[in-house]
């Protein structure tokens, strides 16, 4: 069921579970303020999710809310995994959904970062 990108942040969500360490994932890279692991329902032979480290439910939740450093480490990190999974030697994809019409299913801010295959003109 997509989710209401204006509701408050729900702690209970799957990704806050994955963040205390409550569910495993697949880690790709952690910094101090970003986590990237795999996706559990890859639709692409490169399929990783970055969030952030802090209680944000979209994208426009933490560009109002997040710290400079928060934000520059997010931005980098999502850099790093497209070099690190080697997605940027022929092309990737970064998408990230928020709010009911996109369909974002978990309230907690990430962006998928698609890639290994020709993606053609949307990946959804
Ligand atoms: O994308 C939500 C994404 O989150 C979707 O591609 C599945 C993924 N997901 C859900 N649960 C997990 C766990 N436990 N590990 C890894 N990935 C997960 P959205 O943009 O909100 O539709």
């Amino acid at each position: 069921m997509p989710i209401d990108a204006k509701q408050p942040y729900d702690d209970q969500n799957i990704f806050a579970k994955i963040l205390r360490g409550e569910i495993p994932n697949k880690t790709v890279m952690e910094t101090e303020h970003s986590l990237a692991f795999h996706d559990i329902n890859p639709l692409a032979p490169i399929h990783v999710l970055v969030i952030p480290k802090g209680p944000y439910v979209s994208w426009d939740d933490f560009t109002a809310k997040a710290s400079d450093p928060e934000i520059a480490d997010f931005v980098r990190t999502v850099g790093e995994v497209a070099r690190m999974t080697g997605a940027d030697a022929q092309g990737y994809r970064i998408l990230s959904n928020s709010g009911k019409r996109s369909g974002q299913e978990v309230p907690h801010l990430h962006f998928h970062v698609f890639g290994g295959q020709p993606l053609g003109p949307m990946l959804a």
